[in-house]
Formats: structure tokens, sequence, C-alpha cells
């Protein structure tokens, strides 16, 4: 078979979306790549190569070496580090995803690209957030995630490439840190409620965001992948979710197994800002029909698994 190339293998999704597609397609047909080097349990399961995507020679050179047939573009900066650098945010998120597209035109590839909540707005509805709805996000993060929707159903207007995509909510997981986003607070917690018994939330008590755990964010990820081109209609992007809660619901959830635990709230307004203008629950509708996207996990069960398989490894 073609190789499957991941970019930005190292971050929170990559890390564990590189070791599903290890389990699935075998080591030998899984290339990943990313600015830094690659964690050692990747290294023992594939091949790992640096890239950085905002050299596009670097990225043509990459995929046709490995006869590379589907990428899952991964490498991007994300919402608070966007505010932080939006120069760097812009380079890494549109001209990281130009080259990766214009060498799918080349080698005929397939590309999953992942949009985010963040491609909504202020002026965008809070609740059950339409598939086609208004898009005019106020971050770099957001701006970009739009255009690359945008740029990929061009490419497979255009071009024909199978480009498919899903709006991503803020995704929970044990293995890897996120990378400097707005919904981090609800990885962040579970690890000082475990370690500490307390945590200082940077957002309000009554934030209500959309939510997602891991298994389910890879398993989205791969079954838009794997499913049917003929019956999808918004191939990008798909809103997906899997729960909504607010800093202060989590906090009671985690209670039920750490009774002592404590949350308290210091509000940090760059990151209150972009959760303010993002929606507290999408509609995922289209995803359930066109491909049959369903979660697994509600918000107990992830905490549940959550503190299960974080206490041996913070001990
Ligand atoms: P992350 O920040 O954890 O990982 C991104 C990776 O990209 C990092 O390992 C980084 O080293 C790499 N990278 C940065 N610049 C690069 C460059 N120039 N060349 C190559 N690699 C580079 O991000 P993530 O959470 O794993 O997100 C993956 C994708 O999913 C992104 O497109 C992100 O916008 C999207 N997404 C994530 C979430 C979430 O909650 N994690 C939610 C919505 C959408
Ligand atoms: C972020 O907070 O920036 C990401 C996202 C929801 O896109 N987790």
């Amino acid at each position: 078979m073609k190789k499957i190339l991941v970019t930005g293998s190292a971050g929170q999704i990559g890390s564990e979306l590189t070791l599903k597609l290890v389990e699935k397609y075998g080591s030998d047909n899984v290339v990943a790549t990313d600015l830094r080097e690659a964690p050692e349990n990747l290294k023992q399961a594939c091949i790992c190569e640096k890239l950085d995507v905002t050299i596009c020679p670097d990225v043509r050179a990459m995929v046709a070496r490995h006869d590379v047939g589907t990428i899952y573009h991964l490498a991007a900066i994300l919402s608070a580090v966007g505010e932080r650098k939006p120069q760097l945010a812009w380079e890494v998120n549109m001209n990281g995803l130009y080259n990766v597209l214009e060498a799918s035109v080349e080698h005929s590839c397939a590309v999953f690209v992942p949009s985010s909540i963040a491609a909504f707005g202020p002026g965008t509805p809070k609740f059950d957030t339409p598939q086609d709805t208004i898009q005019r996000p106020t971050s770099i993060y957001g701006v970009t995630k739009v255009a690359g929707e945008l740029l990929c159903d061009y490419y497979h207007k255009r071009y024909g490439i199978d480009t498919r995509g899903v709006r991503y909510p803020g995704i929970i997981s044990y293995e890897t840190l996120p990378g400097g986003g707005t919904t981090d607070y609800a990885v962040e917690i579970f690890f000082e409620a475990i370690k500490n018994k307390k945590y200082t939330c940077f957002l309000k008590a009554d934030s209500r965001l959309d939510m997602m755990y891991m298994p389910d964010a890879i398993k989205a990820s791969i079954e838009l992948m794997e499913a049917d081109g003929q019956k999808l209609i918004h191939r990008n992007a798909f809103n997906v979710t899997a729960f909504s809660f607010t800093p202060e619901e989590l906090a009671l959830e985690i209670k039920k197994i750490i009774p002592e635990f404590e949350i308290r709230y210091d509000v940090e307004p760059i990151r209150q800002g972009i959760a303010d203008s993002w929606p507290s629950k999408m509609n995922d509708s289209a995803a359930r029909q066109e491909w049959g996207w369903s979660p697994s996990y509600d918000l107990a069960a992830m905490t549940r698994d959550m503190i299960e398989k974080l206490i041996p490894r913070l001990k």
C-alpha cells in the first residue's frame, strides 16, 4: 500500500493518532513527521522523520521519497499561542497547509485536515451550532481554520484532491499535553486534581464549550477518511462533538471520584475572550448522517477513564 504520512505527529493528537494508524495499517506503512524530535514510543513504532511543513521543497520531497498516498496534516499553531504569535500562526497554519495541498496534487494524495470550533465566532449561534452557518472568527487561529476549510474545498473542486476534515471541539487526553490552546484547562485540571487536589482555572466557572475524549477524536478522523466519498456532502469540515460542559460542571464530575478536589478561578482575559466567541454545543447531525459518526464517551465515562489512566502515571 501507499504510505500514510502524519505531520505534527509529536503533538497532542498526532502522538496518539499515529500509533492507532500503525496498529491498523502496520509500522512500515506510517511515516511520523514533526518539527520536534519524535517521542521514543513513536520511534519504536514506525518511520520517524523531521519535517518543517513551512518548507515547500521538503514537504514535496518527503511525500515523494516515502511514496505517500494519504496525509493526516496535524501540524499547526493553536489558539492561545496563535494570539501571542499571529504571524507564526499564519505561516504554519496557512503556508504549511498550502505546501501539503500542493504536494498532494503532485502525488494524488488524500488529505485529512482538522478544523476546530475556533472556525466560528461571536456572530455564530452558540447552541445547536449548525453545520452551515456564520463563520466570522475573531482569533488568528480561527481565521486560519476557516481559510483552511475553504482552501481544502477549493483543492477538491479544482484539482480533485480527496480532502476531508472535522471541526474538532476541545480534545481531552492523558498521553501528550495540549499545545497551547483555550480548551487546555480541561486536560490540566485532571493532572492537578490527582497531584495537588486543587486547580486554578483560567476560564470562568460558567464557560460552556464543546469537548471530546481522545479515543473519539481518533475514531472520527480515521472513520471519516475511510468513509464512502460519494456520500460526503460536507467534506471540509464536519461538526463533531461528544459532550459540552463548564469548568464548574467538570469539577463536580471530578469531585465524585476525588471528593477533596477544589477548583478556583483566576480568569485570563485573552483565553476567556476566545472561549466567549466559540460555540457551546455544535450540531453534528451532518457527520452522523453522511458517514455514521457517533461518539463512545460521555462526560462521566471520560472523567472515570482519565483518572484511572492518570493515577498510576502520576505516582
Ligand atoms: P499540538 O500543538 O499538540 O501539536 C501540533 C504539532 O505541530 C506539534 O508537535 C508541533 O511541534 C508541530 N508543528 C508546529 N509547527 C510545525 C511546523 N512548522 N512543521 C511541522 N510541525 C510543526 O496540536 P494538536 O492539539 O495535536 O492539534 C492537531 C490539529 O488538530 C491542529 O490542526 C489543531 O488545530 C487541530 N485541533 C486540535 C484540537 C485540540 O483540542 N487538541 C481541537 C480542535 C482542532
Ligand atoms: C484550542 O483551544 O486552541 C484548541 C481548539 C479547540 O482548537 N484546543
